[in-house]
């Protein structure tokens, strides 16, 4: 067994409780690291040791470029040691190690990217229409900034946000989901050993229901970044609310990827396959639903179900396994769910439909990839997101109707198309509501490009040159230079 501390303050702490919980390999189905249970008294600590930092002439004093350098070089940290993170992460959350490895690898230019933009935040100078008066603008860190993130991307979908949010000069709480505590925390030594002042980023570990509003909440929290759930991503904007504090929210989805009779079809079965059965479908972008064009649905639905049945399953650090465990006994079951609300609905199940009973899945929580087709776009399994290998596949007729189906719903995280036809990419493009559009592709995400949902799949956007906005507040400076005060009894 493992055992973690938790970073408040530059220190390795226990709960004040001395409370722990445990952290379940998804594969193993055994306990493998102990985490502390932070309670609300160990949030306020580590969010006043974050508004001290932000004070301090160890963080304060930095310009910008020394700001910037301290983060390119825990990017370059991050690099050093991004195998080991990911295997970390693929114990605590069961998604394959070859797809933990590839973004352990890529999430340093996160931090190379936003710790070059530090000293590129510049205010403006306003040719103001009163004479004698200057007025310009600075750009200011907000204070301390609360993350809250998931359990299928940890270390990724915190740096999305940590990293902006340093370069523009907050300091930083972050509480990682209670299922994959342990890779956050063995980060946090890279946050030291980059040089970063003690208290700028601080990591407490615990149950989202018993410390996610006392962090929220918290007087000296100034915002708050969250990835999850689009319930939990509600209440926590509540709890925002009540405190008049900016939120940035990604809530997942329920993604339509577009197959047209012209697509090349190679391309699109691959790109349909990958959008569902990737990380076992445990990604907000997941493509959950297919919408296929009549003239080649059956024929898709075949390539389709001959392509994903040879997915192999195992043990998620053995690089040749292509589809994993399911990360979270409530998740589990939650797929399961899913599976049989469908199959009640009337839904054509053409592959898997139940638990995977195979040996090379040992004790873990393994769901067979599923497919239903002739799916409705008013079944729950068309308008619910599953987060799991569960794909929903819906017949249309022409542009029109696909666009209708891919946009009748209350989330709009992302949408894949396939075709040849120029016109209609730009088409598609234009109408589709979501946040990311993908043509001839899915899945791909970079730094440099921004990321966020339309509708309830959220607001705000992370990576590219926008997201440090998330992090800022502009600041109006008015001089009156003409050394004339006016009669305030006459008005100007
Ligand atoms: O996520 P939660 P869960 C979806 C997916 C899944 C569902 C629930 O459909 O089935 O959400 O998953 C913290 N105040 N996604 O329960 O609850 C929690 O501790 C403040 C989509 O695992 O959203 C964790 O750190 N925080 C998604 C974080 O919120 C609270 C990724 C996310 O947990 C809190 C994961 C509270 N009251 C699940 N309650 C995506 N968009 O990628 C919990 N948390």
């Amino acid at each position: 067994m493992r055992d973690c501390r938790m970073l408040i303050g530059g220190e390795w702490r226990e709960a004040a409780s001395g409370a722990t919980f445990e952290s379940i390999n998804p594969f193993t189905g055994k306990a493998w690291a102990r985490v502390p249970r932070a309670a609300a008294e160990d949030v306020d600590h580590a969010v006043r040791a974050a508004r001290v930092a932000f004070m301090s002439p160890a963080w304060r004093g930095l310009n910008a470029t020394q700001r910037g350098k301290l983060l390119t070089k825990l990017g370059d940290l991050v690099a050093r040691d991004a195998d080991a993170l990911a295997e970390l992460e693929t114990r605590d959350n069961g998604k394959l190690i070859n797809e933990m490895r590839a973004q352990l690898r890529y999430m340093p230019e996160w931090f190379r990217y936003f710790g070059g933009l530090a000293d590129k935040i510049e205010g403006r100078v306003i040719p103001i229409d009163r004479p004698g008066m200057f007025n310009y603008t600075l750009e200011e860190p907000l204070g301390v900034v609360a993350a809250i993130t998931p359990w299928n991307s940890p270390l990724m979908l915190g740096a999305w946000k940590l990293a902006p949010a340093l370069a523009a000069g907050n300091t930083f709480v972050w509480k990682p989901s209670e299922y994959t505590s342990v890779s956050a925390l063995e980060f946090g030594k890279l946050i030291e050993e980059a040089g970063i002042p003690p208290g700028v980023v601080n990591i407490v570990t615990g149950y989202g229901h018993e410390i996610g509003e006392a962090l929220v909440g918290h007087e000296l929290v100034a915002k708050v970044a969250f990835t999850g759930g689009d319930a939990t991503g509600a209440a926590v904007y509540q709890t925002a609310a009540r405190g008049i504090k900016p939120v940035t929210l990604e809530l997942g989805g329920k993604s339509a990827n577009i197959v047209f009779a012209d697509a090349d079809f190679d391309n699109a079965v691959k790109g349909v396959v990958s959008g569902i059965f990737a990380a076992t479908g445990q990604t907000c972008v997941a493509g959950s639903r297919a919408l296929v064009q009549r003239p080649i649905y059956e024929k898709f639905l075949e390539a389709f179900v001959a392509f994903a049945k040879t997915a192999r399953m195992g043990d998620p650090l053995d690089t040749a396994t292509q589809v994993g465990p399911i990360t979270t006994e409530p998740q589990y079951r939650k797929v399961l769910d899913y599976i049989g609300i469908a199959k009640q609905e009337g839904a054509r199940c053409v592959l898997g439909g139940g638990p995977a009973k195979r040996s090379e899945c040992g004790a873990g929580l393994f769901v067979e990839p599923t497919v239903f087709a002739d799916v409705t776009p008013s079944m729950r399994i068309a308008q619910e997101e599953v987060f799991g290998p569960v794909l929903a596949v819906i017949p249309f007729e022409d542009e029109e109707e696909a666009i209708r189906i891919a946009n009748g719903s209350i989330y709009g995280l992302a949408a894949g198309v396939w075709t040849k036809d120029i016109a209609r990419c730009l088409k598609m493009a234009g109408r589709l509501e979501a946040g990311t559009i993908w043509i001839n592709t899915y899945r791909v995400s970079s730094y440099l490009s921004p990321f966020g949902g339309y509708k309830r799949s959220g607001f705000g956007r992370e990576s590219g040159l926008l997201a440090i906005r998330e992090y800022l507040q502009e600041k109006s400076v008015w001089i009156d230079a003409s050394g004339e005060t006016p009669n305030p009894f006459v008005t100007r």
